[in-house]
């Protein structure tokens, strides 16, 4: 299997998270395409066994706070991995790109300074259309992916720890 689209995934070839712990963080902005990962986010991980009672949530208003969010996720629920969620779509004035880009470098300074990864699962589309069609439409559901890939780093975590 190629990696092109994590959606389309062998489950055999994914860890089992049974006694892992994870957070997610959900930014409310654009919360029609937020929720639909966050789905594809939670059923990914019950699917690959772990338990409901070890996923702690918490919404943030915006991507620009998702890395805010994480960091208080980690630092009060010791997860085996942070999972962050958002959807910034192009408008018309430059802030797309400075919520992208502060969030991009918000969350890749997470993944440095502490010892767990920090999953980015932020789409960032010039249209309403794009994000729709990458969570739960026809290029898959990010949400998923981002899942998947957060029991994998995790597992990796726990075999280099
Ligand atoms: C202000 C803003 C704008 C214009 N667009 C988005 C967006 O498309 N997606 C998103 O997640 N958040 C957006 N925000 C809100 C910012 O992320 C942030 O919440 C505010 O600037 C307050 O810090």
């Amino acid at each position: 299997m190629g990696t092109a689209d994590l959606s389309a995934y062998n489950p055999e070839s994914i860890p089992d998270a049974g006694n892992m712990r994870f957070g997610i963080v959900v930014s409310d902005w654009n919360s029609d395409i937020t929720t639909a990962l966050l789905d594809g986010t939670q059923k990914t991980l019950i699917n690959h066994g772990v338990k409901p009672e070890n996923i702690v949530l918490i919404h943030v208003p915006g991507s620009f706070e998702l890395t805010h969010g994480a960091k208080m996720v980690a630092d009060n629920y010791k997860p085996d991995s942070v999972i962050c969620l958002g959807c910034v779509i192009r408008g018309e004035t430059p802030h797309f790109t400075y919520i992208c880009q502060g969030v991009t470098e918000g969350i890749t300074r997470l993944n440095i300074d502490y010892k767990i990864p920090f999953i980015f699962g932020v789409l960032t589309t010039d249209t309403h259309q794009q994000a729709v069609d990458r969570s739960g439409g026809k290029h898959g559901n990010k949400g998923d992916e981002a899942a998947i890939t957060a029991i994998k780093m995790a597992a990796l975590n726990r075999e280099m720890l």
